[in-house]
């Protein structure tokens, strides 16, 4: 790993951007993992590296549905894997939710890879080797576990492009993701749209599963139908703007 100091002004970033590396090295991301990661920054930077509000109101309903839902499943792919391995098995964990491997790039040694690496960080049964189901697509993502994807009723897929997400909706099912681009095919076909690092998202709904947990289905179900996802994915375009134009203005450029 490079030598960076927690003094550089962009630490958090170059970290991740060294754990994505550090992934494409030990064969669990791919190649095009580096490129949608940097495509991820870029928005991450417009949105001002924070989790905004409307962010963390659709992370409370994503953890109201996963602990209201009979068979939740978190989605792993490459650059969560590589990202988040230790929250993603805290989550599932904590909210009884399974972990699955999908990929869209597709090699049984990447899905053995980031199985094993995911029991590494502590995970017990990780599905998505079996792959004994298909779901209407034309490529790879469309390998599932039939006891997994297939038959969940609530899916959790961070960082990813949408056509599965259209899909798995199709099929009647509850999709939460986690995407920076709030145009994304995914955040706008989602039925809760977390526009938020993967890197803060996990953090804060572990946090909230901690403090929703004990709470009755009566106080979770109110959390959902008090969500509107229109208004987040409104909210997270106005809070980019918002913040483009407040640096500018700081750095003496006029907005107009
Ligand atoms: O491991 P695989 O084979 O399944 O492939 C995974 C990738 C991510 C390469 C694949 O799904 C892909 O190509 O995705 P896209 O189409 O590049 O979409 C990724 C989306 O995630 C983009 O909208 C990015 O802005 C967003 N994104 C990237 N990094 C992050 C992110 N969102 C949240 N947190 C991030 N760290």
């Amino acid at each position: 790993m490079t030598g960076i100091t927690k003094d550089h002004p962009r630490y958090e970033s170059l970290i991740t951007r060294e754990k994505i590396v550090e992934g494409v090295n030990m064969g669990i991301t791919s190649k095009q993992g580096l490129v949608a990661q940097g495509r991820g920054e870029a928005f991450d930077y417009i949105l001002g590296e924070k989790t905004i509000e409307s962010a963390a109101i659709a992370e409370r309903a994503a953890v109201a549905y996963i602990l209201l839902a009979k068979n939740p499943i978190i989605s792993v792919n490459g650059n969560t894997g590589a990202l988040v391995p230790d929250q993603l098995v805290s989550l599932a964990d904590i909210t009884g939710a399974r972990l699955e491997v999908n990929l869209f790039h597709r090699s049984d040694a990447r899905v053995h890879k980031i199985t094993e690496h995911l029991k590494a960080h502590g995970a017990g049964v990780v599905l998505g080797g079996k792959g004994d189901k298909r779901l209407d697509l034309s490529h790879d993502r469309a390998i599932v576990d039939e006891e997994g994807i297939f038959s969940a009723d609530v899916v959790l897929v961070p960082l990813e492009d949408g056509d599965r997400c259209q899909k798995l909706v199709e099929m009647g099912k509850t999709v939460i993701t986690i995407d920076l681009n709030p145009l994304s095919r995914t955040s706008l076909t989602s039925t809760v749209t977390i526009v938020d690092n993967v890197t803060r998202a996990l953090n804060n709904m572990i946090q909230f599963t901690k403090d929703m947990k004990g709470g009755s289905k009566d106080s979770l179900q109110a959390v959902i139908d008090a969500y509107d996802n229109d208004r987040v994915i409104s909210d997270a375009l106005y809070s980019m703007q918002e913040h483009l134009k407040n640096k500018a203005e700081e750095k003496g450029i006029t907005w107009i």
